[in-house]
C-alpha cells in the first residue's frame, strides 16, 4: 500500500477530476466504489444543490470521497462553507488560489489537495497547511496552465515535501507509470473518465471523445486570460477566428456562455464546449469505471515490469 492509499483508505492513489457541471454525487459514488477518489464537482452547482449531491454520494458509498471546488464560481464563498460543515473528506481545488479556506477547512478536518499549475503556487499551498498538492499540466482537459505534466510534476516534487498528485496526460498504465518515475504519490484523471459508463454526460460527447485523434483537441481563450481545451468542433473554431479577430472579452465570454452546458445536457457536438484533455486520442471505449481503474492500475504493474503496452 502506498502512502495516499494508507491515508485517504482508498485501493488505487488515483483521483477524479472535478469536471465542473459533470461530476455529480452518483458519479463520485461510481468512483470511489470502483476503487479511486470520486470527487463531486461543486462548479455549475447551487450551494443547495451541492449539498444534495454530497448527501446522495454518502448514501451511495462507505468509501471517502471528495468535493472540488472551482474558485472561479460566484457563490464559491458559500460552496465552501458547506464543504467545511459537512466535513467531507477531501477538498481539490482548481481555477484558482483557495489559502483564504484552508485554516477553516483543516479546522474541520478536511484533507486538501489545491491544484497548482506552478512552483510558486505549490510553495505557497503547502506553506498554508494543504495535505498535498496536484500538479495538473496544459495537457489537461478544461482549464488549463501553461506547463506540462512531464515539466510541471518533478520540479513541484522538488519544492515541496507533501505529496505531489500528478494530473494531465495520464489515461493508461505507462503514463502512470511515468508518474511515478516523477516522483508523484498518486494520479488525478479526469477525460479516461468521461467514458466511463457511469459518467453522465449525453452520449453524443461520449461518442466524440472516442472518436477524438490525438491532434482533436485545442485550447481556447488564452487572449481572454481563461485557456481552456476542449475537442475542436465548430464553437471553437468560430471562438478562436474571434479572438484571432480580437474580440472583446465579454463578447467572448457570452459566447461560451451556457456552451459546456450544451455539451453535457443535449449533447450539442458542434455548439457546445467538449472539455477533453491530449488523451482523448486514447480513450476508445465505453466501459464501466471499475474496469477502467483496474486496466489503469494493471497497466502500471505491467509497465513496472518492463511489459509495454
Ligand atoms: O480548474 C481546472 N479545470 C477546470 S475548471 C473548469 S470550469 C471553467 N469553465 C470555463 C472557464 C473557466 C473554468 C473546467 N476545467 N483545473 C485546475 C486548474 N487550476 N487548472 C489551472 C488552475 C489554476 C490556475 C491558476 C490554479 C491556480 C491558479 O492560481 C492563480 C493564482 O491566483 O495564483
Amino acid at each position: 500500500m502506498g502512502y495516499l492509499n494508507e491515508r485517504l483508505g482508498i485501493r488505487f492513489p488515483i483521483f477524479q477530476g472535478g469536471m465542473a457541471n459533470i461530476a455529480t454525487g452518483e458519479f463520485a459514488a461510481a468512483i470511489s466504489n470502483a476503487g479511486g477518489l470520486g470527487i463531486i464537482a461543486a462548479g455549475g452547482m447551487t450551494p443547495e444543490v451541492l449539498l444534495e449531491n454530497i448527501r446522495r454520494c454518502r448514501s451511495l458509498t462507505q468509501k471517502p470521497f471528495g468535493v472540488n471546488i472551482m474558485l472561479m464560481h460566484p457563490a464559491v464563498e458559500e460552496q465552501a462553507e458547506i464543504a467545511a460543515r459537512e466535513q467531507v473528506p477531501v477538498i481539490t481545488t482548481g481555477a484558482g488560489n483557495p489559502g483564504k479556506y484552508l485554516p477553516r477547512w483543516k479546522e474541520a478536518g478536511c484533507l486538501v489537495f489545491p491544484v497548482v499549475p506552478s512552483v510558486a503556487l505549490a510553495r505557497r499551498m503547502e506553506a498554508a497547511g494543504a495535505d498535498g498538492v496536484i500538479a495538473e499540466g496544459t495537457e489537461s482537459g478544461g482549464h488549463v496552465g501553461e506547463l506540462t505534466t512531464m515539466a510541471l510534476v518533478p520540479q513541484v516534487v522538488d519544492a515541496v515535501k507533501v505529496p505531489v498528485i500528478a494530473a494531465g496526460g495520464i489515461a493508461d498504465g505507462r503514463q502512470l507509470m511515468a508518474a511515478f518515475a516523477l516522483g508523484a504519490a498518486g494520479a488525478q484523471v479526469g477525460t479516461c473518465l468521461l467514458v466511463s459508463e457511469e459518467c453522465p454526460i449525453h452520449t453524443a460527447y461520449k461518442e466524440a471523445v472516442v472518436k477524438a485523434g490525438d491532434t482533436d483537441t485545442i485550447v481556447t481563450g488564452r487572449i481572454a486570460g481563461v485557456p481552456v481545451r476542449i475537442l475542436k468542433n465548430k464553437m471553437a473554431r468560430e471562438y478562436v477566428k474571434r479572438e484571432k479577430a480580437g474580440a472583446e472579452k465579454l463578447e467572448l465570454e457570452q459566447y461560451t456562455l451556457g456552451s459546456l452546458r450544451k455539451a453535457v445536457f443535449d449533447g450539442d457536438v458542434q455548439n457546445g464546449s467538449l472539455m477533453a484533455g491530449q488523451v482523448a486520442g486514447m480513450c476508445r471505449e465505453i466501459r464501466p469505471a471499475r474496469v477502467i481503474l483496474e486496466e489503469l492500475w494493471e497497466g502500471y504493474l505491467r509497465a513496472k515490469e518492463g511489459v509495454y503496452p
